[in-house]
């Protein structure tokens, strides 16, 4: 199906400590995003970059969180922008850091609610992403959205989520890194999560065609939000949160053809690409390649599934 890509530069460096995010949208750009859909038979509005919407300095009873203000500000910037392109077409939000995800979601999140249908996201990512103001030891806020989008208490400075996503609506794959006051919030919460022990155990297929049965029997949209950590830093260099034993190449490209079969997708991040760190545009080729196996691109296209 062709779609009305609609590009979201979110050039957000606030939610983290190691500068170059910012440099993410133009990346993206130079390495052909647009480009690339066009090719695929997909219409491409690129909305330029977003800037936050400026406020005067917050501070927080946690010492550590730095960068509040500003990544409210950006949450509120992004969550306007991604309600108005989620009603035009496919939202493609090009990071910028994870800390977006706290707007492009509500974005999403809001559009959701105005059509009365359940969002379901999809996490891509070596990390959780599952802490509070009040837990964060880094201060680090790209380490908070999912516990934002899942209406956890402690984001009162936030713009109330709009219908937050229940963890039975939540899957996390590549999970490879979670801190312990993260794990202690998760465990009573029904988020599946496809850590590597389980993807080792069972690849990567089984639990994603799982959760996309349960997004399909509930007519759901789905957010996907693929951090550059998801990935091996082998094949992925350009992030600044490395972390060893990720998805492979195939394993990645897997996962993007089968979210591209569903059918299911409804809008995307792209985030925590940091390109002073690539090796000759390497890392931000490999996420534009991503892309085009989830918006369409196929090794062979059969004219039937033979799997
Ligand atoms: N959980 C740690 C590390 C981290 C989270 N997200 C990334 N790193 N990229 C933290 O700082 O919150
Ligand atoms: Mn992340
Ligand atoms: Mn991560």
């Amino acid at each position: 199906m062709s779609q009305i890509c609609i590009l979201i530069g979110a050039p957000v460096d606030s939610g983290q400590k190691r500068a170059g995010c910012l440099m993410g949208p133009a990346a993206y750009r130079v390495a052909g995003l647009a480009e690339t859909l066009t090719s695929l038979g997909h219409k491409v509005i690129d909305r330029g970059d977003c800037a936050p919407v400026p406020h005067p300095p917050m501070a927080h009873a946690n010492p550590a969180v730095h960068h509040l203000a500003e990544t409210v500000g950006w949450t509120e910037v992004l969550a306007a922008a991604g309600q108005t392109a989620a009603a035009e077409g496919f939202p493609i939000f090009l990071g910028g850091d994870h800390s977006l995800s706290l707007g492009s979601v509500a974005g999403v999140a809001a559009h959701a609610r105005a059509l009365g249908r359940p969002l379901f996201l999809l996490w891509l990512d070596a990390h959780t992403d599952f802490h509070t103001l009040a837990s964060t030891q880094s201060g680090n806020l790209h380490g908070t959205p999912v516990a934002y989008i899942s209406g956890r208490s402690g984001f009162e400075m936030f713009p109330p989520f709009p219908t937050p996503v229940p963890g039975e609506r939540i899957c996390m794959l590549g999970i490879r890194s979670v801190d312990e006051a993260e794990q202690a919030a998760l465990i009573p919460e029904d988020v599946e999560i496809a850590d590597m022990r389980v993807l080792d155990e069972r690849g990567i297929g089984a639990p994603l065609r799982e959760f996309l049965a349960k997004v399909a029997a509930a007519n759901g949209l789905l957010h996907v939000s693929l951090d550059v950590d998801f990935l091996d830093p082998s094949i992925a260099p350009a992030v600044g949160t490395t972390v060893p034993g990720g998805t492979t190449f195939r394993e990645a490209h897997l996962v993007m053809e089968l979210l591209h079969e569903s059918g299911l997708v409804s809008s995307l991040d792209l985030v925590e690409l940091n390109p002073f760190l690539d090796e000759r545009g390497r890392t931000a080729r490999l996420m534009v390649d991503l892309v085009a196996s989830l918006m369409g691109r196929k090794v062979f296209d059969r004219p039937t599934r033979q799997f």
